[in-house]
């Protein structure tokens, strides 16, 4: 096949699918998908499987200092700027097996197909895997590709602790996976960032569509709320004398239900992160953290929720006589997504005949931050029920096919061919 001819390109699905499944391998759940939480050992075996794969299809990797992985396939011209394509290899703790994980593999897929057809490109192609997308066990999410686009100093992030108070800076040095380039480095000779992802919701499913053409990104807002009341006696203590710190935590979240259904149907609240303190079945919790997560396309539509939580959650611990903090843990505003690399995802879906539709990722992505350093677009496929972050996310092998040759499409043209 020419290079010329690239309109036949097609990534090998089976080969793609076999890689999937290996490195689901690594770090398996309890319950068919994965806890591959970052920087633990299971970490480091992914990366060093990914690594390995890299450099057996003619990649040199590269690793800066917050352990974000660069495969490069030189280009023609080694001064043009590369192509970036990735996503990240850690999982939640009730991980499936596809988030993020298909979009570093997509990437390297991609690189794969373009060695068996012998297709040379005038832009380097690099295939990166950004440490700590999840922020589960290290908040807040997108860490390492935050500080690479600039937002977060390093020594913010290294300081950032797990629930065992272990600091993100030694664990990384324990895993041994510390690079030595400086972090954001490159991002000043970017040519674009392409991220392939499970969608992660129900719409594309529902709709019927083979590919999301990632238009948005909607923002994100994390506030760690602390309660404090008193412990006491679950038994002796009289009702009236309580200071029952989960129960002004249920009251909290209640409002935070109301707060995100006043802004449907785009806006959403929950807290997936809740601690009582001291946990223990006869004793009146005394302190309650928890961190509320808002969603929504609209920045001024966040900035109100944000408003009536504080509110709320004053007006409730006032009125039950206890203290009450909120700390602002984590958030990005909406991101538009560049029109040109937009526009590449959607010829390439067309050219390919993939049914498509311009979607905003309700999910957060490293493709957020890398958007303020590079022109950056997304590539959605379906998940089956829309269900992810659960051990029983699942996506069909042809879905996996169109996300990737549409990645593939798109970075060729954008890396440009040279016959
Ligand atoms: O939180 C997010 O949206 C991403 O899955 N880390
Ligand atoms: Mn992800
Ligand atoms: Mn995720």
């Amino acid at each position: 096949m020419t290079a010329a001819s690239g309109q036949n390109m097609a990534v090998n699905a089976e080969r793609l699918w076999d890689s999937l499944m290996e490195m689901a391998k690594i770090g398996p759940g309890v319950a068919g998908g994965n806890n591959r939480q970052t920087l633990t050992d299971a970490d480091a075996e992914g990366r060093a499987l990914f690594q390995k794969w890299c450099e057996e299809a003619g990649c040199s990797m590269g690793v800066d200092r917050i352990g974000n992985m660069f495969a490069t396939r030189p280009g023609t011209d080694p001064d043009a700027a590369p192509v970036y394509v990735g996503s990240h290899l850690d999982t939640q703790p009730t991980g499936g097996k596809y988030d993020g994980v298909l979009g570093v593999l997509g990437g390297l897929e991609l690189v794969r197909t373009l060695n068996d057809l012998g297709v040379k490109t005038k832009h380097p192609i690099v295939v990166t895997n950004w440490t700590n997308e999840e922020g589960t066990r290290f908040a807040p999410a997108m860490l390492a590709s935050g500080v690479f686009a600039g937002v977060h100093s390093q020594d913010w992030a290294e300081d950032k602790t797990d629930a065992e108070g272990k600091r993100f800076g030694d664990e990384l040095d324990r895993i041994g996976w510390r690079g030595d380039e400086e972090v954001g480095a490159r991002k000043d000779h970017m040519h674009a960032f392409f991220e392939l992802h499970i969608e992660q919701g129900p719409i594309l499913e529902t709709e019927g569509r083979d590919i999301g053409v990632v238009t948005h990104g909607q923002g994100l807002s994390w506030t760690q709320v602390t309660v404090t009341g008193k412990e006491s006696h679950t038994g002796s203590t009289p009702m009236p004398m309580r200071k029952n710190a989960g129960l002004a935590m249920a009251r909290i979240l209640e409002e935070v239900e109301t707060i995100a259904l006043s802004h449907a149907p785009h806006a959403v609240g929950a807290a997936g992160h809740i601690e009582v303190h001291p946990n223990s079945r006869n004793v009146i919790p005394g302190r309650a953290i928890f961190t509320v997560d808002f969603r929504s396309p609209d920045l001024a539509v966040i900035q109100d929720m944000e408003a009536k939580l504080a509110a709320a959650a004053r007006r409730i611990c006032d009125a039950m006589g206890m203290e009450v903090e909120l700390e602002k843990v984590g958030g990005f505003d909406p991101v538009a997504f560049d029109a040109n690399c937009v526009n590449a995802v959607r010829d390439a879906a067309e050219r390919l005949g993939y049914s498509h539709m311009n979607i905003i990722s309700g999910a957060g992505h490293d493709a957020c931050w890398i958007n303020r350093v590079a022109p950056t677009a997304m590539i959605m496929c379906p998940c089956v029920d829309g269900l992810s972050h659960n051990e029983a996310e699942e996506i069909t092998k042809d879905w996996a096919r169109a996300g990737a040759d549409v990645l593939l499409h798109a970075v060729v043209e954008t890396a440009e061919v040279v016959a």
